[in-house]
């Protein structure tokens, strides 16, 4: 099937070679995604959205185009470009099945309050209603994962229509905004005046906060200073509103003891004496007051339903989030407060210079105890010689190898979930995962982002060995765009994380095995490089040949399909 850019009068499709006294609709579109810190299009080809790579040709200095092979990957890597970066991605998918593919990790976005813009072509409006190729009306689809998803029809409204969008996006609480453009808006011209048709300036729109409401934050702190057995939560917003140093100088000041989730993980260094996160048992059983901030009270925060272990009463919950809607709406916290996650951490830090209950201190102490076991506990499993391999044992040779600013992204089972239990990050920013919409294939995508958003950190791909099949093909983009990542893939020959639970729901199980498939042979023949390791011996040098390569890396690790990840809630 041909694509339906060439029906379209050729000089449309001429390359231009002076400045444009006017501009065509992917200059207008690029114009606002460069004036919003866009550095990189996240694509695969689709002469839907042609212009928009004319553009970022034409632009000075021109924009990097990152190609992938699954518009999903394009969509990840948008995604977690601007997890780690803290400035809006933008994924441009062709009309149709281009958008479509990207649906799961635009949802993923979602779920993460990421600030991406997610440009789509559309099957051209003159055409319309008569059945043209990938003729679908997509912004219905979009409109329940977006904060916004609409059609621009106007190519005089494009630039406006992505500025708006690049706003809304990144306008607490973030997440993802679609657009499409009708082919024939996107190709035609505009004029526009000269200096928006010059060189960019990297002027980054920035960001208004809305400031908290000060009697709010007054109420929590005495809650918290009232409180005999507090427990803090630094959820990852914290780290997307730039909160993290707030954070760390709240809790330095009190004590509070902490725990970290998803990207705050961090916001604490491992070795800080308020770190409790591996005593979260105890300390969400028997708290008597949880603060959680930027994140929502789901599944992974029990709902929001804390105390009640040994005998413990039901604790106090207070939701502290960047935007009003973000407030749970089922857990009925005791008080609550939106707004710049900073200016609440330093309102709760001067509110407290009085310091916390007396007992709190104990009840800290008590915790960094608990914490501590748990990290000693660790060592068992982690330096295991088991034949064949525990899965700890990969991390027991990885971690020693982490510099403090390495990159760690995890997609997949089980083998993911050990990692979230033993790998620490040391700084906040430096630890990945699909969040709370579990959506195995974003690795590739991750990978690519990181690479490119920190070129001389430590990038590891934790890979299940299912959840390398939905986009080790990306393996290529690594190939192609130079980007050098060590893959590790835990190769349990099963989806292990469904494997288990049917057996212990059923007393069998079915589908749930995979071949023992080279995962490393499909990456060398992408032209990278890789191994298989069956036993403990050839881990840490496989390891070492993978950091030292300088090319897209994976390490095929054989471990026991029998050992399940101890898990104790289903996230259901
Ligand atoms: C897109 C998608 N499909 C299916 C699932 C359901 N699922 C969750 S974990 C899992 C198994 C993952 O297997 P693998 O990556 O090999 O990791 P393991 O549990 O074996 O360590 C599956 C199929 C999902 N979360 N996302
Ligand atoms: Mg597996």
């Amino acid at each position: 099937m041909t694509d339906p850019a060439t029906t379209q009068p050729d000089e449309t499709l001429a390359p231009e070679t002076s400045p444009p006294v006017d501009q065509h609709g992917g200059q207008a579109v690029l114009a606002s995604a460069v004036a919003h810190g866009v550095g990189t299009v996240f694509t695969l080809s689709g002469a839907h959205v042609f212009p928009v790579y004319d553009a970022a040709v034409l632009a000075d200095p021109p924009v990097r185009l990152l190609d992938v092979r699954h518009e999903q990957t394009a969509v990840f890597a948008a995604e977690g470009y601007a997890k780690l970066t803290r400035t809006p991605g933008f994924a441009v998918l062709t009309a149709g099945p281009g958008v479509t593919n990207g649906i799961s990790a635009v949802t993923t976005a979602w779920f993460n309050g990421s600030p991406l813009l997610v440009l789509g072509g559309r099957a051209p409006d003159y055409r319309w209603g008569t059945g043209s190729l990938q003729e679908l009306d997509q912004p219905p689809l979009l409109a329940p994962i977006t904060k916004a998803a609409s059609t621009v029809h106007d190519v005089a409204q494009l630039g406006r229509a992505t500025d708006e969008a690049f706003t809304l996006a990144t306008t607490p609480h973030r997440g993802p905004v679609f657009l499409d453009v009708p082919m024939d808006a996107l190709f035609s011209r505009t004029p526009v005046p000269p200096a928006a048709a010059g060189p960019r300036s990297d002027g980054v729109r920035s960001l208004v906060r809305e400031q908290p409401d000060s009697d709010a934050v007054a109420r929590i702190a005495s809650r918290i200073a009232r409180a005999r057995r507090p427990v803090l939560v630094l959820g990852s917003d914290v780290w997307t509103d730039g909160a993290e140093q707030a954070a760390a100088d709240l809790v330095d000041a009190t004590g509070l003891p902490v725990v970290a989730n998803g990207m705050a993980r961090g916001v604490l260094p491992r070795s800080h004496r308020s770190l409790a996160t591996r005593a979260r048992g105890t300390a969400f059983g028997t708290a008597d007051l949880v603060v959680v901030v930027g994140t929502p009270l789901d599944f992974r925060l029990g709902y929001g339903q804390f105390g009640g272990k040994d005998g413990a009463p039901a604790a106090e919950v207070v939701h502290v989030v960047d935007a009003p809607g973000q407030v749970s709406a089922h857990a009925t916290p005791v008080d609550h407060v939106s707004g710049d996650l900073s200016a609440v951490l330093r309102g709760l830090a001067d509110a407290l210079a009085g310091g916390l209950h007396p007992d709190a201190r104990e009840w800290a102490g008590t915790l960094r105890t608990a914490h501590e076991a748990a990290l000693a506990r660790d060592t068992g499993p982690m330096g295991s010689d088991a034949e064949p391999l525990h899965p700890a044992r990969i991390y027991g040779e990885l971690v020693p190898r982490l510099a403090d600013d390495a990159v760690v992204i995890g997609d997949g089972g089980d083998f993911v979930s050990f990692a979230g239990r033993f790998v620490e990050p040391a700084r906040p920013g430096g630890w990945m995962d699909p969040g709370p919409y579990g959506c195995l294939g974003t690795g590739l995508g991750y990978a690519i982002a990181a690479r490119l958003a920190r070129p001389s950190s430590q990038v590891v791909l934790l890979l299940g060995d299912g959840a390398a099949g939905f986009s080790l093909m990306d393996a290529d983009t690594l190939v192609r765009h130079g980007l050098p990542v060590v893959m590790v893939c835990g190769n349990n020959s099963a989806w292990g994380l469904e494997k288990h639970p049917m057996r212990m729901l059923y007393g069998y199980d079915v589908i749930t095995d995979l071949g023992s498939a080279r995962y490393d042979k499909v990456v060398r023949a992408l032209g990278g490089a890789g191994e298989t390791v069956a036993s403990s011996a050839g881990l840490g040098a496989a390891l070492d040949r993978a950091f030292a390569s300088g090319v897209p890396y994976l390490v095929n690790v054989l471990t026991d399909p029998e050992i399940a990840y101890p898990r104790t809630t289903t996230g259901i």
